[in-house]
Formats: structure tokens, C-alpha cells, sequence
């Protein structure tokens, strides 16, 4: 004996949703001024790459005018291409840091 008002609402079943924050990849740009040697030092000094790993990168974005150089979280992605970005200027360099959602 009800009230003919009970709740046969349909219950979905539910994932526990972990959303992970989104990543960035960190792109440097080849262009005909920056010097090998100084694009190989930020990528070491910003990047933790090897003198090795940092030859070989810089070797990339030359003969293939853009390469990622890391990938990081907004915030880390922000500051590595702002660190470059300044780097570059204050060497009157043109070397360019951009960054883009993977
Ligand atoms: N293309 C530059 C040169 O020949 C070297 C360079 C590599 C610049 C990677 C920017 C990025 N001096």
C-alpha cells in the first residue's frame, strides 16, 4: 500500500572517473640565425637532455624545422617556453619555444 509515487528512477552505473590533466608538448623551431651550439646548451640546461641527446635534437629541428622537446603539464610547459623565450632574447638569439595540448 503505497502512494503509487515510488522512485523508479534508473540508476547508471558509474566509473570511478579519474580525469587526468591534459599534457603539452614543448616545440622548438629551426630558423637560419640561432647557433647549433646554443640551441644544443638550452636543450641541455632546460631540458635535462645529454650533450649527446641535445646534439641530436638540435640536429632534428634543423633538417626537420620543428621537433617536441619535452612533454609537461600546462604550468611546466608555460615556464620551460618562457625560459627559452628569455634565454634566446637576452642572446639576441631568434631561437622560437612554442607549446601545444598532445
Ligand atoms: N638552423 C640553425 C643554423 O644553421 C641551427 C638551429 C637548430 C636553429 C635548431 C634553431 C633550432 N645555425
Amino acid at each position: 500500500p503505497g502512494d503509487g509515487q515510488g522512485d523508479l528512477g534508473v540508476v547508471l552505473q558509474t566509473r570511478p572517473k579519474t580525469k587526468r590533466p591534459p599534457l603539452y608538448k614543448v616545440l622548438l623551431l629551426n630558423d637560419d640565425y640561432t647557433p647549433m651550439e646554443f640551441v644544443v646548451h638550452v636543450l641541455e640546461r632546460f631540458f635535462g637532455m645529454t650533450h649527446a641527446q641535445a646534439f641530436e635534437v638540435m640536429l632534428t629541428v634543423h633538417k626537420k624545422g620543428v621537433a617536441v622537446v619535452g612533454v609537461f603539464s600546462h604550468e611546466i610547459a608555460e615556464t620551460k617556453v618562457s625560459q627559452v623565450m628569455d634565454f634566446a632574447r637576452r642572446h639576441q638569439h631568434p631561437l622560437q619555444c612554442t607549446m601545444e595540448k598532445e
